[in-house]
């Protein structure tokens, strides 16, 4: 199974509580392994299965709930 992981920087955080608001609702998503949120350098790391969920989808929860996703570099690797 593939996993990829994407950095993706977030626009939108005003404090540590948001960053863990994100963290929950991406790392709660079908496909999706791993979700951190670096605060302080508004980036969220995410890794997650390309056969289950894509790139799109997870920059679509982020702003359904509220915040800006910019554009991130997508890695792949295998696992
Ligand atoms: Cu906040």
């Amino acid at each position: 199974m593939d996993a990829t992981k994407i950095e993706i920087q977030i626009e939108g955080m005003h404090c540590a509580a948001c960053a863990r608001t994100i963290e929950k609702v991406v790392g709660k998503m079908p496909g999706v392994r791993n979700a951190t949120v670096n605060f302080a350098a508004e980036t969220c790391a995410v890794e997650f299965d390309s056969a289950v969920v894509n790139k799109e989808a997870i920059l679509e929860a982020i702003r359904d709930i509220g915040y800006t996703p910019l554009e991130g570099d997508v890695e792949k690797k295998k696992s």
